[in-house]
């Protein structure tokens, strides 16, 4: 270590695995694992088992075993980072319970942009065992953004790209009882604003809104929703959905100092108390900045018509979570 490593001491360091069935096999070490930085050094302790280049991309052939790769952030190898990686010989992961094969669950969806709905051809969908693995069953979606394939039952990690959106990972639930047509949305690039704001739900309720308050130059709030859908040069709402599903999608523009807040009104049951709705709707946000942060909000299992998901400091940037579910019968008066 050098005396540089304290101002790194941001790069988070956490224990982390990566499992390859052995077999003249290549992986790229993900962005996970890489952490956000220039030029990291890759070094393996066990060249035999897994070797790594420059690249970043592990190698392994069919000898079995471990090796502890190590990532330093960079050339002069401050801010150490362990990665466990697993060499298996491949009957191991038909005998592991997390890699059993089930039955064999078809599945269909459609990757849709964020802005307008509209699908997104040629995305690639890459479904993983786990966060960090190798991607295990994959398909390209055609021009109109419909994809459809078959995967063993169980829960996977799924990675979908296309050039010029930001990428978007997941939890999907493969089950055969429960596994209908997938919607997958997907942000482009920003190019100039400082943050996309996606929310999705499930069938019901019929109708959730997106609600962005802030501040104005003149001291008072603005407030972005289906009935003031641009506020000038701050942000605007690009799509009001009203029959389940989603995309909402509300882009930001700036930032000035003061509070942002993000929440999400439940409108077909704005009347209700109590109600449940909201809680059940399987609704989750997720925020892009501009500069590669990215966080998922899912809606707590408490009952009200209003989820205040979080809050964003105009000074700094800082997204803070707040999850807090209340009742508001007006539209105009959620967020403020
Ligand atoms: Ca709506």
């Amino acid at each position: 270590m050098t005396d540089t490593a304290s101002a790194y001491n941001h790069w988070e360091v956490q224990p982390r695995s990566i499992r390859l069935s052995a077999g003249e096999f290549q992986q790229r070490v993900p962005l996970s694992l890489r952490g956000d930085v220039d030029a990291p050094v890759f070094v393996s302790s066990n060249p035999e088992v897994a070797e790594i280049g420059p690249d970043g991309v592990i190698r392994c052939g069919w000898t079995i075993g471990n090796a502890v790769l190590m990532v330093w952030r960079s050339s002069v190898r401050d801010s150490l980072r362990h990665v466990l990686v697993e060499v298996r010989d491949p009957s191991w992961f038909a005998d592991h319970p997390d890699f059993a094969s089930g039955a064999s669950v078809f599945l269909s969806g459609t990757v849709v942009n964020a802005l307008n709905t509209s699908g997104v051809g040629n995305a690639l969908i890459e479904f993983r065992r786990s966060e960090t693995g190798p991607a295990a069953y994959q398909a390209f979606a055609n021009a109109y953004g419909g994809f459809e394939l078959s995967v063993p039952e169980g829960f996977y990690y799924v990675e979908v790209t296309a050039p010029g959106y930001i990428a978007w990972h997941g939890w999907v639930n493969a089950d055969p009882n429960t596994s209908g047509d997938i919607q997958i949305v997907l942000s482009p690039e920003l190019d100039g604003q400082v943050a996309r704001i996606v929310l999705q739900w499930g069938l019901n309720p019929r109708d959730l809104d997106s609600h962005l308050t802030g501040p104005t130059p003149s001291g008072s709030r603005f407030h972005v929703f289906y009935s003031h859908t641009i506020e000038n040069e701050a942000a605007e709402l690009d799509v009001d959905d009203t029959s389940s599903y989603g995309p909402e999608t509300i882009t930001i523009h700036r930032l000035i100092p003061g509070v942002y807040r993000y929440a999400v009104h439940d409108y077909t049951n704005r009347n209700a108390n109590p109600s449940t709705g909201l809680a059940q709707s399987g609704a989750s946000v997720k925020v892009f900045m501009s500069d590669g942060r990215e966080q998922t909000f899912t809606v707590p299992n408490a009952p009200g018509t209003v989820w205040t998901v979080f809050e964003i400091d105009g000074a700094t940037g800082t997204v803070t979570a707040v999850n807090a579910m209340s009742y508001q019968s007006q539209p105009a008066n959620v967020g403020m």
